[in-house]
This record gives structure tokens, sequence and C-alpha cells, in this order.
């Protein structure tokens, strides 16, 4: 497994805490806690930077001792002081220090006065109400830990869907090897486009029962297996090295549409669609649609939703948010592919964090059939990505105009991702961004203002004449970092007045916006664009998530900006100069 950089911020985190439990001194805390901010915030992945050059770029805080480390846990995935300082420590305290809202101080605290030291002792003090006798806890304090506790004892894992995606289509290859099988699909919230899936359902059709052995035989020897959970002759579930559980399902031809439909759920749009079925005295299940004990539907999904009078609904739209009834009215959306992207409008090259040159991002976006791609390197505030200034800019820009010269069926658009500052103001000055085609505004700095004060800046922002794009706009990592609390109606608003396009970041670890935005952005007409945010030539991958996410927005061809002709993306970029 590749280690991240959130995996080392992680683990400086863990000893920050650890430390901090035992009374450190405060300075090592503290010079853990700046390590975890400064790695975190790299664009590239410092291991893989390692393993490339041998050496760590300097970085901010970092000195040498530091530095061992972070080599360390690129090599090893962990960390000796991480692991003799959890030793240390009780057990339990741990988890009771990744408990949002739970610090060092307060673990002290519960450990003294209530002896707590573990989830479960939290929750039953919790329940007793004895937390909110505690100095500086209270009783909204303990009902939020009581939640958080509880949340925590039930959550499993999920995985990110670019992730889970790279372990299903693995799996999905090394199961079509074998004989007899006919099908093989991924069904769940995978199939759903769902931005992270907690375990693969995997459903599979084949010519006759050895066949069925065989598949459960390839299953279970598949060298990514760690544990087999279940095996049965129709069905299996198995834990990945990764920690990811499958659920592979052989399902008899004539049910199949039904069975993929039932484990493709979501639980709710099936729970709808039955109740249907209810009203109609018929009965459905994963074996088919029933009018008593006679099968009237369920060979293909088109079977089970013709029962209804529906027309098949995209799987990216089953969550049971309208889409029945737009079903029922003719009215679903005809969703956005990949195939409409006529280009990208985020991408880095070598001049910033990137990995590759000019030349060879516009090949790459060229192969994947793009016919333009707009490079917006980060400016000069993000000196941890090498941030362009005004004259580096005006340097790329020159570079892209004489590529542009030479290349016949294609374009590089010349961009910028500019900071968005505390007070709203962008990072560079109108002079730099005049000359560009588009400038991309982003937050990547103070996370934590208030709503009002965060949704200010960024309305702020979006006054400069220059800026087309908002990237990314919440700002969430997935399961790493929360959306900056901000009030995302009054942004899709001034965008529209502003002739401003929200982008949809398709990175793996922001897609942001999310559905639900981008379902607000479509209803108050305001155009969303899916950018991979490329930092490489394989980065290009990144659009198909951010599609599928575009998707369960029910954004349509012409909802997404990137899908329009050069001419026309031309237009709309000028329309909001003024
Ligand atoms: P996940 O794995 O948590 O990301 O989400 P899903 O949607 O893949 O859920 P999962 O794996 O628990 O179940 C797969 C599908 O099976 C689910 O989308 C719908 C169907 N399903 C599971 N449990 C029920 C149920 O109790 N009732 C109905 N109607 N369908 C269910
Ligand atoms: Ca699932
Ligand atoms: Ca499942």
């Amino acid at each position: 497994m590749p280690v991240h950089n959130a995996d080392i911020a992680r683990i400086f985190e863990e000893i920050a805490e650890l430390l901090e439990l035992e009374d450190a001194n405060p300075f090592r805390v503290r010079a853990y806690r700046n390590a975890a901010r400064v790695v975190g915030e790299q664009r590239f992945e410092l291991a893989e930077r390692l393993a490339k050059e041998g050496a760590l770029p300097k970085l901010p805080g970092i000195g040498e001792d530091l530095s061992a480390k972070i080599q360390e846990i690129a090599a090893t995935g962990t960390c000796a002081l991480r692991e003799r300082l959890a030793k240390r420590a009780p057990a339990g305290i741990t988890e009771l220090l990744h408990l949002p809202g739970l610090g060092p101080k307060r673990v002290r605290a519960l450990n003294r006065e209530l002896d707590v030291h573990s989830l479960s002792q939290l929750v039953r003090a919790a329940k007793d109400g004895r937390l909110r006798a505690l100095a500086g806890f209270g009783a909204k304090t303990e009902k939020r830990l009581l939640d958080a506790a509880l949340a925590q004892l039930g959550t499993t894992r999920r995985f990110k869907l670019a992730v889970a995606g790279e372990y299903a289509r693995s799996l999905v290859a090394h199961l079509e090897k074998t004989r007899g099988l006919q099908n093989v699909v991924v069904a769940g919230s995978y199939r759903r486009m769902k931005e992270t899936v907690g375990d693969l359902d995997i459903l599979v059709t084949v010519s006759s029962p050895t066949a069925a052995q065989a598949v459960m035989r390839r299953f279970a020897g598949y060298g990514e297996v760690k544990k087999v959970l279940a095996q049965g002759e129709t069905r299996a579930s198995a834990v990945l090295a990764s920690g990811l559980q499958v659920d592979l399902r052989v399902v008899p031809r004539e049910s199949a549409g039904a069975a993929l439909h039932y484990f493709t759920g979501s639980k709710a749009h099936n729970i709808a669609l039955r109740r249907m079925a209810q009203a109609k005295g018929l009965k459905i299940n994963e074996y088919g649609v029933f009018r008593g004990e006679r099968r009237i539907a369920g060979d293909t999904e088109e079977s089970v939703y013709g029962v209804f009078g529906l027309p098949w609904i995209p799987p990216e739209l089953r969550e049971d948010q309208g889409e029945i009834e737009a079903a029922g009215q003719g009215a679903l959306p005809k969703l956005v592919r990949l195939e409409d992207l006529k280009g990208d409008l985020h991408a880095h090259t070598k001049a910033t964090d990137g990995r590759n040159t000019l030349e060879e991002m516009a090949e790459a976006a060229q192969a994947r059939g793009l016919a333009y791609l707009a490079i917006t390197e980060h400016s000069r505030r993000v000196t941890v990505a090498h941030g362009l200034d005004p004259a580096r800019l005006a340097r790329q820009v020159a570079a892209i105009d004489a590529l542009n010269a030479r290349l016949k069926t294609f374009t590089l658009l010349k961009g910028i991702e500019v900071d968005i500052l505390e007070d709203g103001s962008l990072d560079l000055p109108d002079a730099a961004l005049a000359p560009l085609d588009l400038v991309i505004g982003a937050v990547h700095s103070s996370f934590k203002l208030s709503r009002a004060r965060q949704t200010e800046r960024i309305l702020a922002a979006m006054d400069s004449p220059f800026l087309s794009i908002l990237a990314h706009p919440s700002g969430r990592l997935i399961e790493a970092r929360e959306p900056y609390d901000v009030d995302m109606l009054s942004i899709v608003r001034k965008a529209k007045a502003r002739g401003i396009a929200l982008e949809l970041n398709a990175h793996p670890e922001r897609l942001d916006l999310s559905d639900v935005h981008c379902r607000m952005a479509k209803d108050e007409g305001v155009p969303v664009c899916v950018d991979s945010d490329a930092h490489s030539v394989g980065d290009f991958d990144n659009l198909r998530y951010g599609i599928g996410q575009a998707r369960r927005g029910w954004l349509e061809k012409d909802d997404v900006l990137n899908t329009r002709s050069l001419a026309a993306l031309r237009k709309f970029l000028a329309r909001g100069r003024f």
C-alpha cells in the first residue's frame, strides 16, 4: 500500500496527542503538530518524491529528526516512536483521542475523574449523565460525545470511489477469466458512483452449475483475498488485503435483472419501488417481480421498471430523490457522459507541483479525445507547490502561446488557480490575470472562518472581473477534512449573477462539488465544469469519477461547461468580464 501524506500527517498528529497526554514538553508537541499540518498541505506525495529522488525537499519547520521520521513512515507505514508512545498509553485512550471534541486535556480529565479509558466506558458514563458533571463538559458536550462515540463504535471503514474502483477492476478482470462465466457486474454503491463505497457487491451469471463452482473457487483463490468470511454454492464474502469487503453472488439468468436492480440499490430506492409493487398487488425481490407465484419480470432491469410503466433509471439517480416521479412523468434527465467532455479546465505541470511538461499534458489530454486543456498552476501564496508569481506566470503564458502555434487540432488555454486570500482578494494583481483565458479562484487556507466570514470572503473574490471558475467550492477532502462552513446557495446565486462557473473537482480525494450542490447549481442555472485537477498525465482518469458525481447531481450535457466547443467556452469566459 502506498503511504499518503494524509497517513504521515495522521501519525504525526497522533504522536503530538500522545506526547501531550504524557505532559511532554509543549515545544515538542507543537513541532509534531506543525509537521502534521505541513505534510498534510503538500500537493505532491512525499513518499513518491522520496522513492524517486531519494530525498525530501526542504519543508518549513521540518528538520533532520522529523525528516527521518517521514522517511521511516514512507518506508514502513508506521513510526517506532508512535508505537512506543501508544504502548505506554493506557489501552483505549487512542480511540478516545480520535473522537471529535476530545483532546488530550479532556481525555486526561476523563481518566482521572471518571475512570473512563475507552469508548464503551465513555458511552456508559455519558448515558449515566456523569460526563456533564465534569468541569468544562456540560450536557451539550455530553450528548455530542455520546453520539460521536456511538457512531465510532458502529462505523466500518469506507473506501473512496476511485480506490474501490481500482480494486474492483482487477478483481473483475480476475473473475472474467473463469471458464463458463457469462457476465460480471459490480452493483451496490459502486455502480451508483457514490463518493465512498462500503463494500463491493459483485453479481455473476454463468452457463452451468460447474461454472458456478469454478467462479467460487477462483474468487476464494484470488491473490488479494486476505480472509474468506463465508462461502456457499452461490454466495461468498471475503475481505481483501486492503480491508475492502466483497460480496459475490452467482445469480440465475432469468432473474439477473432483478438481482442487479436489487443489489444496486439504493435501499431507499428499492423500498420506494417495493411500495409501488405492493400497491399493485405485486411482489418484488432479488429474484424478480411476481404476481402470486408467477414471475412477470426480472430477466433485465428494463423489465423490472417496465412493470411499473417506468423507463430504465440510471443507477446514479437511484437514491429516492425524485427519480421515480421524474421517470413516471417522462422527465428523467439525459445525464452527461464522459464522451460529452470536450476539454478539461484544471491541470498542473512541472512548473509547479505537477509531474509532466506542457507538451506531455497536451498530448495526453488529446489522446483522451479532448480538444482543449487549461493549464492552471497555483499562485505564489501556495509556496509548498512552488506557486507562480507574475513573472513566472508570464513566462508560462509565452510558452503556451509558442506551443499552441505548433499544435494543430488542440488548444492549451492559459489559466491560473489563484488563491483566494483571507480577505477575499486574489493572490495576483489584475495585470497578471488580464492576459489569461481563464482564472480559477481557490481557497487553500483559513478553513476555519465563521460561516459569515467564509461566505463573505468567497463572494468578495467573485467580484473580481477576472474570476471565471470557483475551484472545489466546499474545500472538503473526503473523510479527511470537513467542508468549510459556507452558505452555498449565496455562492451559487452570486455565480449566476456574475457569470461564473462552479467546479466539480474530480480529484479522488475531493469530488467537490457534492452531488447535492450540483443539483443546486443546475436549479439556479449555473454551469458546472468537471475538471481533473490533473498533476500528471495519468490523472485524466479522474474525469470518469467526476462525471459519475455530476450524474448523481442530475447534470445533463448542457449543464456542464466543458462539454461546450472551444468557441462557445470562450464566449462564456468573456461574458463574466466587465
Ligand atoms: P455501501 O456498501 O455501504 O457503500 O452501500 P450499498 O448501497 O452498496 O449497500 P449494501 O452493500 O449494504 O447493499 C447493496 C444493495 O443491496 C443496496 O444498495 C440495496 C440492497 N439492499 C441491502 N439491504 C437491503 C434491504 O434491507 N432492503 C432492500 N430493499 N434492499 C437492500
Ligand atoms: Ca456495497
Ligand atoms: Ca454488500
